[in-house]
């Protein structure tokens, strides 16, 4: 397989509602779109994790475009008609990091692999399940009255968990009140690196609501900082933003910095990473579970794949269309009545992409090749 032409789409798309973390409020998702056109005259598509900011992990969507332009594509270009998804990663090992870009790469190539093949991500990857259990992020509110609001709609459209955005000033008392609220629900939270070890008595504070698990509470290389905290609390930890590798994985588990992983393909380098790390997890009894960038459609159906996996025992964040856009660049994802979403069963990514919401949402396109 050979590259023939490949774009890159500067997409916006509006939020249903503004989505706040510790490290600030986002309006639009904004991203880039990769298309890939391949000799067989098969196309590849794919998403980037990436954000405006390098506010969630070092990587940025200029930043992406660049390494993908200068540094990444042209050394999948040299590969000729050596071009395969295996092919990728060694190909790209010099360029250090740059998880997000090389993702973006590695799952178009994936795509248009398998469209050619006739294969579904989900076969490729060796998913267990036709459906998957749905949870939902719920950003920082400005009052505690709205945060119960949303997480009531949540709970009515049929999310089966919620997770909750925690930042100092927004942690104990929120989730005392959503567990109050709503009873037995599965409950967690994520906060995104924005406590230190000097809190641990603090976040102790949360081991009197029985959460599934705390996410990421500190910063994403202080591997020793978590498993001293692990010893200190009752609540799991888990990681996100640490975990970057299967390498990193097998390190954390042993460190018992971590009890769960969120895996996010576009944070790892791509989908045979992601499985890596599902496999290092589940060789140690360790569970994963699906973590998200708001994906539109296109980034959204390879994940539900993915998580799909036996070891992804915990519900992700990977919710229905409708909880991000009003109108998604695929056909809508949508959780059916014991809220799990269903897994897509086309060859590649498995859906398609709508080119006239696509057009009308990309600000401008950039011929790579
Ligand atoms: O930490 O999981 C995170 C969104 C942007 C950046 C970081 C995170 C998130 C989410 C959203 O929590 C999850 C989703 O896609 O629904
Ligand atoms: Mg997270």
């Amino acid at each position: 397989m050979r590259i023939t032409r490949a774009e890159v789409r500067w997409v916006r798309m509006p939020l249903v509602a503004p989505f706040r973390t510790s490290f600030g409020t986002s309006y639009d998702r904004d991203t880039i779109v990769l298309r890939l056109v391949t000799d067989a005259g098969v196309e590849g598509w794919s998403e980037c994790g990436a954000e405006l900011d390098p506010l969630y992990s070092e990587e940025w969507l200029a930043g992406v475009e660049l390494v993908v332009r200068d540094h990444l594509l042209p050394r999948l270009v040299a590969l000729g008609d050596g071009l395969t998804t295996a092919a990728v990663k060694p190909a790209l090992e010099p360029v250090k990091r740059h998880f997000m870009a090389k993702h973006l790469l590695e799952t178009a190539v994936l795509d248009a692999e398998l469209r050619s093949a006739g294969m579904p991500f989900a076969t490729f990857l060796g998913s267990v399940k036709s459906r998957v259990p749905a949870g939902v992020s719920v950003g920082i509110m400005d009052s505690t009255a709205d945060l119960l609001g949303a997480v009531a709609g949540y709970l009515e459209t049929g999310y089966v968990r919620i997770k909750l955005k925690i930042e100092p000033g927004w942690d104990l008392e929120p989730v005392r009140l959503v567990r109050k609220e709503f009873g037995d629900i599965l409950l967690q939270v994520d906060a995104n690196t924005a406590y230190t070890l000097m809190d641990a008595q603090h976040l102790a504070k949360l081991d009197d609501y029985g959460l599934l698990l705390i996410e990421q509470p500190l910063r994403e290389d202080d591997l020793r900082g978590h498993a001293e905290l692990a010893r200190i609390i009752r609540t799991p930890v888990c990681l996100d933003e640490s975990i970057t590798s299967a390498r990193d994985a097998a390190t954390a588990i042993a460190m018992r910095a971590c009890s769960i992983i969120n895996i996010k393909p576009s944070r790892v380098g791509g989908y045979l990473e992601a499985r890596r790390i599902h496999d290092v997890a589940a060789a140690h009894g360790v569970p994963v579970w699906c973590g998200g960038m708001l994906e539109t459609g296109i980034g959204r159906a390879p994940n539900l794949a993915l998580a799909a996996l036996p070891g992804f025992v915990l519900p992700g964040d990977t919710s229905a269309s409708s909880r991000y856009y009003t109108q998604d660049l695929t056909a809508p994802f949508e959780l059916d009545r014991d809220g799990c979403i269903a897994v897509p069963t086309g060859p590649g990514i498995g859906v398609e992409i709508l080119p006239d919401v696509l057009a009308s949402v990309t600000d401008r396109v950039i011929p790579l090749v």
